[in-house]
């Protein structure tokens, strides 16, 4: 079992703290899932010095054998995909269902990305000299320092770890502090797949002390790229230290994600779209419904239907395989989704659902499973009647609740899906394929599906967004090898003589005086 108080993890090395958290089960409060360590500012400098020293080896092992790590990883995680799919639901709160998904994504990763370590291409290039060769190289960037969310504690970490791991880089992680074990669990597996000591090194700790600490290691020049999944704001902040010193992080930020009903869509397919959407992983997703924007034709008609469909949902024990959404993440993601509650809804907003707030033994949702008052259950909540001046049209709320908003026409759905600022994911569900077109050249997001929700990207395709979802960095697919290694152009002269660019060559000079006819 975990040692009380572990605050750092490198392989061989394990550190404990005086300082402790805990995490606990969001289903069930009573339930200490384990208590760990806040790494101090020495050992975050400490896990980045052993990175930084172990860097010097991994980087000199070859890929594919590198990449022979990445799959024992994903063979390991598919053998104890059961357990850690427990171990997130149990620590997170989201659906087993999800939980399995989430570990599946990881497993994908590794399947995805083994191979490339077989690939890493560069290219051979045509000098415009004789006997001269010219080649581009992937060489890997050093330590790559990363914070992540809780929500998705297996898929996301995956989506930067294989990918920088394989191309040659060493890893400081601090995981999000809702998520600590199955955290440490992610790492002991990529431990026992045979990964050497010091190259993923794990600070535990919150985001405040811990991860104020990961930052400061940037400035303190013991990081060469970092990566973060969480807020705009403090991805913002990150943006700057990293700015200063010249590096490009790769962000991962918030959303206030679209999903537009065209008059001609099936109802029935996008109600059942826009409720996952809205409400899968109690709208704790990154990629969760913000604005409903409907056609104004079919608007009070799907409404009703969707309606319907919210007054079915079963919330409530996240290990239940028939649960629409479970827990919070954490008290603090319900208190921050009471507060918008309170302060985001305007006069002129009408909720289409009551009672909203928190789910409680004596204010219970009719299809409720479990015991509400054990843990920080919320109910769905829709927003009605919500303008673009509006504050919640443009803030990320991250809980479960959506806004609705009305169109007159494509033009204006493309307007409100836009201008929001952010630009993560989006969706639209229409049969015309004029309105596909025009949506794909036209919607500012990132990532856009067409008939599908907003939320369910795939491993291999490149998920990021725009605007102030993120700074165009892309994670999964073969983009995202761009993130973890630094082009090298490399040119060899055979000649025997200093051959000038651009002035020795001997190129052809045509007759200009010649014209046809
Ligand atoms: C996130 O919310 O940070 O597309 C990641 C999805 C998931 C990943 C979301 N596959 O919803």
């Amino acid at each position: 079992m975990v040692k009380k108080g572990l605050s750092l993890l490198s392989g061989g090395l394990e550190e404990t703290s005086n300082a402790f958290f805990e995490s606990t089960n969001p289903a069930n409060l009573k339930d200490i899932v384990g208590v760990f360590g806040e790494a101090g500012p020495s050992q975050v400098e400490k896990a980045c010095s052993r990175a930084k020293e172990a860097f010097k080896k991994w980087r000199k092992t070859p890929a594919p054998v590198r990449a022979s790590i990445i799959q024992n990883f994903g063979r390991l995680i598919e053998k104890n995909k059961e357990a850690l799919s427990q171990i997130v639901t149990r620590e997170m709160g989201k659906p087993i269902k999800e939980a399995r998904g989430d570990v599946q994504e990881a497993i994908d990763t590794c399947n995805f990305f083994v191979s490339e370590g077989r690939r890493l291409y560069g290219m051979t290039v045509p000098s415009e000299m004789p006997n001269k060769e010219l080649y581009t190289y992937r060489r890997p960037i050093g330590v790559f320092a990363c914070i992540t969310a809780g929500n998705f504690p297996v898929a996301v970490p995956s989506w930067y770890f294989v990918p920088a791991l394989i191309a040659g880089n060493t890893c400081v992680w601090k995981p999000s502090q809702d998520s600590p074990l199955t955290s440490y669990y992610f790492a002991q597996l990529l431990y026992k797949a045979g990964l050497p000591d010091g190259i993923f090194n794990v600070v535990f700790g919150k985001g405040r002390t811990t991860g104020e600490a990961l930052i400061d290691a940037v400035n303190k020049g013991l990081v060469d790229k970092f990566g973060f999944t969480g807020s705009t704001s403090v991805g913002m902040k990150i943006g700057e230290v990293c700015g200063r010193n010249l590096q490009v992080p790769c962000l991962e930020l918030g959303g206030k994600n679209p999903l537009v009903v065209m008059e001609d869509a099936d109802l029935e397919l996008a109600s059942t779209g826009a409720l996952w959407a809205g409400f899968g992983t109690a709208g704790q997703r990154c990629t969760s419904l913000g604005n409903l924007i409907l056609h104004q034709s079919i608007r009070e008609k799907f409404i009703k239907l969707l309606l319907e469909k919210v007054s079915k949902m079963k919330i409530g024990d996240p290990t239940k395989e028939d649960i629409a959404y479970g827990p919070m993440i954490s008290e603090k993601f319900m208190k921050d989704h009471l507060n918008n509650i309170e302060t985001l809804l305007e006069g002129h907003h009408k909720l289409l659902t009551e009672p909203n707030g928190r789910i409680t033994g004596s204010k219970k949702w009719r299809g409720f499973v479990g015991d509400p008052d054990a843990g920080v259950f919320c109910f769905p909540t829709i927003v009605d009647n919500v303008q673009p001046k509006d504050k919640i049209y443009s803030t990320e709320t991250f809980g479960p609740l959506f806004n609705i908003m009305t169109c007159k026409n494509i033009d204006e759905a493309i307007k409100l899906a836009n201008d929001t600022g952010y630009g993560l994911s989006s969706a639209i569900y229409t049969n015309t394929p004029q309105y596909v077109y025009q949506w794909k050249e036209e919607i500012s997001a990132g990532m856009t599906s067409i008939n599908n929700s907003t939320t369910g990207a795939e491993a291999h395709l490149p998920f990021g967004g725009n605007g102030k979802s993120g700074n165009g960095s892309r994670q999964s697919g073969v983009w995202v090898i761009d993130q973890f290694t630094k082009w090298q152009a490399v040119n060899w002269d055979l000649s025997g003589k200093l051959q000038l660019a651009q002035i020795d060559t001997h190129y052809a000079t045509p007759d200009l005086n010649y014209t046809i006819g």
